[in-house]
Parts: structure tokens; C-alpha cells; sequence
């Protein structure tokens, strides 16, 4: 077998896209995510394209007895992970504080950081034991400032560029990396999801100058994972040329 990838939120957008890219560059992949007949899609289109192996897993990342009841169910053949990409994450809702609705904080909270910290948890034991791995954690600019209506969402990426330092050095010691990647605004169901399914609303988010898109954050994780031993990428911002801060974009007029 080749390296092995888990990629959380491979159902869409970003992770859709790495699992992708990294199948075609002989890593053997774990897709997981809540929506299993995209995951069956994408585990199709995958053996089709390439000539990798995949396995689907299909959990809710909130779910802390669903993310270990499902990791621990892999296959023997599947069970080294070398990469972890954490993924899984969303926006709901775009409100002031005082106006935010609370199922909206949970969503986000429970997934962007919590998910995140549960399934971390019980693979990087499995990378310690064997004392290897990689660990990429999808941050956002969201992470590095914060902006008006995103204060959770903010917090939340906040929470995760913390993490990932302190990941860093706890897995020093184990020859473990730890990486996190923050992207500015890369068209995917990102916008759909945190307008709660207003699909007019979130289009204007992308109008008049050209976003990221997810192939763009794919190529930039498999840089990471693919430089040698000795070499770890801490932190890495990207931007659409047109992005200066999340809220700075140049748009032509339409
Ligand atoms: P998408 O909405 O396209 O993808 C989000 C993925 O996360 C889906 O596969 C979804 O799968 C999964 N997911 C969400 N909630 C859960 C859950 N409870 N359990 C399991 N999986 C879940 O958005 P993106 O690809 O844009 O987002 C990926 C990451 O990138 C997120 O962490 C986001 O915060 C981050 N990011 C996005 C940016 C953007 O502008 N798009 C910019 C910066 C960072 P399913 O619904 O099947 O469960
Ligand atoms: C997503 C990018 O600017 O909408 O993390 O927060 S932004």
C-alpha cells in the first residue's frame, strides 16, 4: 500500500479536492464526512481516475462516540495513518453577537474545534506508537483576523491556529509534523452552508474578481506533505490576488 491520507469533509469543496489530488499522486485515502452517498461518488470517481486505493467512512465529526466507534472500525490494512488532513469545518450564519443564534455557535464550535480535537486525539496516538505523521490543519484568514457578524466563526479558527501551535510541540518529541494552512476566500458550498442554504446570497460573496478555488488549497496541502523528512511548513496564508484582508477585495464593476 501506499501512505495512507484521512481527510475530513472529503464530500465537498476543499477535502473533496485533496482527496483527489492525493489519490492521483499515489497516497491511498480515508474520505469521511456526514453525506455518504457523495462520498460514494467521490470513492468512484477515484478508482476510476487513479489507481489508488480508497475507504469511505461516513460520521458526524460531532459525534464523539461516531468519530472512535468509526476509526477503530478500519480495516487492519488501513488503520497506519500517516496524514491527517483536518478539514471538516463550517460557517453558520452571519449576524452580530447579540443577534447570533445559539445552534449556530454549537455547529460551529462542536466541528470546527472540537471535531477537529477528537479525531486528532485518537489518530495521533496510532502516529505516535509508530513515531511518524503529518497532521494539516485547515485554518482560515478568519484565524488570523477577525471581522464584524464572523465574531464565532472568528473564534473558532482563532481556537484552531492555537491548537496547531500547540500541537507543533507537543508532537515534536514524536517526529510528528504539524502544519496549518489558512486560506482567504476559495469558492465552495463554504458560503451556501454558513447563509444557510441561500444560494443568491452566497454568489454574491464570489462576484467581480476571481476567488480561490478548492484545487488551489489541494496543491498547496500536497506540497506540504510531499517535501522531505527534515522539513516541516508551520503556517501558510493564501489569498486570491484580489483579497488583501477578508475584507479588502477589489471587485470590477458588474
Ligand atoms: P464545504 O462546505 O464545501 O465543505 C465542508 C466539508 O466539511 C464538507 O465535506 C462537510 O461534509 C464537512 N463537514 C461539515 N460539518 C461536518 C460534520 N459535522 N461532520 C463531518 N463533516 C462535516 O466548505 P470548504 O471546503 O470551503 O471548507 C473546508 C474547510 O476550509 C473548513 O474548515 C472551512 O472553515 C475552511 N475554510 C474555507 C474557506 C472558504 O472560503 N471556503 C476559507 C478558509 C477556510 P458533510 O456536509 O457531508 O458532513
Ligand atoms: C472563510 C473565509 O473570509 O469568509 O474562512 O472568513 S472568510
Amino acid at each position: 500500500m501506499n501512505s495512507i491520507a484521512l481527510i475530513t469533509g472529503a464530500s465537498s469543496g476543499i477535502g473533496r479536492a485533496t482527496a483527489k489530488l492525493l489519490a492521483a499522486n499515489n497516497y491511498d485515502v480515508i474520505i469521511t464526512g456526514r453525506r455518504s452517498e457523495l462520498l460514494e461518488e467521490l470513492e468512484e470517481n477515484i478508482i476510476k481516475t487513479t489507481s489508488a486505493e480508497v475507504y469511505s467512512l461516513a460520521f458526524d465529526i460531532r459525534d464523539k462516540n461516531a468519530v472512535e466507534n468509526s476509526i477503530n472500525s478500519l480495516p487492519i490494512e488501513w488503520q497506519n495513518i500517516s496524514i491527517l488532513i483536518n478539514n471538516a469545518g463550517l460557517s453558520a450564519g452571519f449576524e452580530p453577537i447579540n443577534e447570533g443564534a445559539l445552534d449556530d455557535w454549537d455547529r460551529m464550535i462542536d466541528t470546527n474545534i472540537k471535531g477537529l480535537l477528537t479525531i486528532t486525539r485518537i489518530i495521533s496516538n496510532n502516529m505516535i506508537k509508530r513515531k511518524t505523521g503529518h497532521i494539516i490543519n485547515i485554518s482560515s484568514i478568519a484565524g488570523k483576523e477577525a471581522y464584524a457578524n464572523g465574531g464565532v466563526y472568528c473564534g473558532t479558527k482563532h481556537a484552531v491556529e492555537a491548537i496547531s501551535k500547540s500541537m507543533r510541540l507537543d508532537f515534536l518529541q514524536h517526529n510528528i509534523k504539524v502544519g496549518s494552512i489558512s486560506p482567504g476566500m476559495v469558492e465552495t458550498e463554504f458560503s451556501i452552508v454558513r447563509f444557510h442554504g441561500d444560494e443568491n446570497k452566497a454568489e454574491e460573496v464570489y462576484k467581480g474578481f476571481t476567488p480561490l478555488y478548492a484545487e488551489d488549497i489541494a496543491e498547496t496541502i500536497l506540497f506540504m506533505i510531499s517535501r522531505p523528512a527534515h522539513v516541516n511548513i508551520d503556517d501558510i496564508l493564501i489569498m486570491p490576488t484580489a483579497q488583501g484582508l477578508t475584507r479588502n477585495v477589489i471587485r470590477e464593476d458588474i
